[in-house]
């Protein structure tokens, strides 16, 4: 059912580092052309670069994929649908050409290949007014059910990020910040929430991973933006509110939410959000091949 990249496979048979990658951040849903190519080569160029293995995660011709050729990535990048963990069965069912996964498709898949560290932009989590509407990220749940530790810039601001950690409380997942005492907010190094936990070094991360109590449960480090790509503030907090306004206004309801609000805030930024994004999912993946060459090294 999944397959596995020869590169991927036999760095994992060898012991080697290895990092996942999701591929909804490289598609059309996460960023607009032709900065997508160019975030998937900054990405896995830090990730080699960090001595690790990159391997993209995605569903081609219905199957579920660890590791991709470059044709294979190209196709990634000019893909539209967008596969969260439920939507891998039905992606695969009916032999979907391509899907996109996201933060939560993709470690389901890193886990099953047997990988235990992940690099993403930010993750999914509690939208705001989910009184209402009941959105929670699949993400949150996929952090709590796989073994692999998560390297995001926190999430964005236009998430309820103070639900977001209590979700993640509840479920019994760690959250570890990277040199930092803040929950990022992904275009800006703090959200004004703390993390409950500050690591110093990619070894600290990997001993956390092996000490948690429930051997199914991932680990959440949150490294924030580099501070010469931060976004201003004022700047900011005015394009996710414009964005979360039009959402409203155009019914924009579940999966469509957050790439409808992601292309906004490109555009409400004159496209100045996308330079950022590219920055922090780049430092994410330096960073994540950090601790895969932390894990590699530790007594199994
Ligand atoms: N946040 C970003 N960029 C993204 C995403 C989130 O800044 O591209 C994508 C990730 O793939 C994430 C998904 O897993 O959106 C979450 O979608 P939803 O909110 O529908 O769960
Ligand atoms: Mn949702």
């Amino acid at each position: 059912m999944i397959v596995v990249s020869e590169a991927v496979r036999s760095a994992l048979a060898d012991g080697r580092p290895v990092v996942a990658m999701e591929s909804t951040i490289y598609s059309t849903l996460g960023l607009p052309v032709p900065h997508n190519a160019e975030a998937l080569r900054r990405c896995k160029a830090a990730v080699e670069k960090g001595g690790a293995v990159p391997a993209v995660t995605a569903v081609v011709d219905g199957t579920w994929r660890v590791g991709l050729t470059a044709d294979e990535e190209a196709r990634v990048l000019l893909g539209t649908r967008k596969v969260a963990e439920r939507d891998l069965a039905v992606a695969a069912a009916q032999s979907w050409d391509i899907g996109v996964t996201t933060v939560s498709a993709s470690v389901a898949l890193a886990a099953r290949a047997g990988i235990s560290v992940f690099a993403t932009g930010g993750i999914g989590g509690v939208h705001r007014g989910v009184e209402v509407s009941g959105d929670v990220s699949a993400d949150l749940d996929a952090l709590a059910h796989h073994p692999v530790v998560t390297v995001c810039a926190g999430a964005k601001s236009f998430l309820d990020l103070a639900r977001t950690l209590e979700h993640l409380e509840t479920a019994g997942v760690p959250v570890l910040g990277w040199r930092s005492p803040d929950f990022p907010a992904f275009y800006v190094r703090s959200s004004g929430l703390p993390v409950p936990h500050v690591v110093e070094t990619a070894a600290e991360v990997a001993a956390v991973l092996r000490h948690r109590s429930r051997p199914q449960t991932g680990v959440l480090l949150t490294v924030p933006i580099p501070e010469a790509d931060e976004l201003d503030r004022e700047r900011h907090d005015a394009a996710l509110s414009a964005a979360l306004q039009a959402a409203a206004t155009d019914g924009i309801t579940g999966a469509a939410v957050t790439p409808y609000v992601l292309e906004r805030v490109s555009r409400e930024t004159d496209g100045g959000s996308v330079p950022a994004n590219l920055a922090l999912a780049e430092n994410n993946a330096r960073v994540a091949a950090e601790v895969a060459v932390a894990l590699a090294a530790q007594p199994a």
